[in-house]
């Protein structure tokens, strides 16, 4: 750095041999100059050197998430950096080698929307736990799972106007917590972390129709989301939908891991997270169950997509292939739907409601249209009668 800022100074210096008189303008000039690429060649160098103390601490958090989660202002200076080279190694769609088995035994997630529990007040009580869950056909990751569900935590189900009162019991090894969209309510309060062994109880009332995520809230929120703790809850309007004859509930999310959770179950990789370069991305946490396991209608009947996007980080766009939505309530707004509409964005964090109705037998795929979603995994059927043969596409 020293050398270039010397370099141009005596260029200089040279091309204005013979003007004299304004030879001391141009020290002065050259002497700034030098100063200012002397600066700039430190600003680099201290850049370079914060980049890699943020690498080395995603190094940290993604080998033992349990201490990286609440220390943001100690730097991790024991920090491996030998496992953080580029580029990034993808373990997605490697399964076990017995996967069509696999995939057959797997008990799907049972996406069936639960009824509106009766009175005014709904208690919900959840216990975190740290178990290992299949996320794929003989792909293990080791979530941080709400309520033993692994991912998604329980699906929920009020109407309008009841109070939801919420006990977080922490069964797991580091504090966490919970936030539930569907709230108005001071966050510092109620979504506060709960430590290891203890229980949190508040209430909100459930005065906004719509279909909500909720996830737990504890630093680094990309890490806790990105192990399993997210889950939706739906609360119908005071003024009902159309009928439906079925209604499922899909929360879509992606898994980022640290190696193929074959040999051993895959614990999160946060430099991926960070990328936004999945492994899996699922419905209902585990990917193509619904192809194995199709969700089912009759010809004719309406069916009614609750989805949620959980993310951490993907949004997830919804499509039916073979049909159009016959209603789509975009942003699950429930004042209006729309008409006609083939593909619906859902955000990540957000949620949305749709209907199909269908009346020729067949299998009907729903995906994420963003087809890279498809390849890894976020995929289902809806089988509507009993049609012969299989899904070739
Ligand atoms: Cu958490």
């Amino acid at each position: 750095m020293s050398s270039h800022s010397a370099t141009i100074p005596a260029q200089r210096r040279d091309a204005q041999k013979g003007s004299g008189g304004s030879s001391a303008v141009w020290k002065v000039v050259v002497l700034l100059l030098g100063i200012a690429v002397g600066v700039l060649a430190i600003a680099a160098v201290v850049a370079v050197q914060a980049a890699d103390e943020a690498r080395d601490e995603a190094t940290a958090g993604s080998a033992a998430p349990a201490t990286a989660t609440h220390d943001h202002s100690s730097h991790a200076s024991s920090a491996n950096t030998s496992a953080v080279s580029l580029p990034l190694q993808s373990f997605a769609g490697t399964t076990a080698p017995n996967a069509d088995a696999l995939a057959k035994a797997h008990v799907a997630y049972d996406a069936t929307l639960p009824a509106v529990p009766a009175g005014d007040l709904v208690k919900v009580h959840m216990t975190l736990k740290d178990m290992t869950v299949e996320i794929a056909p003989g792909v293990k990751y080791s979530t941080w799972a709400f309520d033993g569900h692994g991912a998604p935590g329980p699906i929920l189900h009020v109407r309008q106007g009841q109070t939801v009162q919420m006990t977080l019991t922490n069964g797991g090894a580091i504090p966490h917590s919970i936030d539930f969209h569907a709230a108005r309510i001071a966050p510092n309060v109620a979504f506060r972390d709960v430590a290891p062994g203890e229980s949190f109880t508040f209430r909100f009332v459930a005065n906004d129709p719509g279909v909500f995520m909720y996830h737990c809230g504890t630093k680094p929120v990309l890490a806790h989301i990105a192990n399993g703790m997210y889950g939706a809850l739906i609360v119908d309007p005071a003024t009902p939908l159309p009928k439906a004859d079925h209604e499922y509930v899909l929360v879509a999310s992606e898994w980022y891991m640290n190696g193929d959770g074959i040999a051993a179950p895959a614990s999160l990789d946060m430099q991926k997270a960070r990328a936004m370069m999945p492994d899996w991305t699922t419905f209902n946490g585990y990917a193509n169950q619904y192809v194995t396991h199709p969700l089912t209608a009759k010809p004719g009947e309406t069916t009614r997509f609750y989805v949620v996007a959980a993310g951490p980080t993907l949004d997830t766009n919804f499509h039916v292939v073979g049909t159009i939505f016959e209603r789509a309530w975009p942003n699950a707004d429930m004042t209006h739907f729309q008409q006609g509409v083939q593909t619906v964005a859902v955000p990540a964090g957000g949620g949305a409601v749709f209907d199909v109705k269908i009346d020729g037998e067949g299998l009907y795929p729903f995906v994420s249209h963003a087809f890279a979603h498809v390849d890894l995994g976020q995929v289902g059927l809806l089988k509507v009668g009993n049609p012969k043969g299989t899904m070739s596409h």
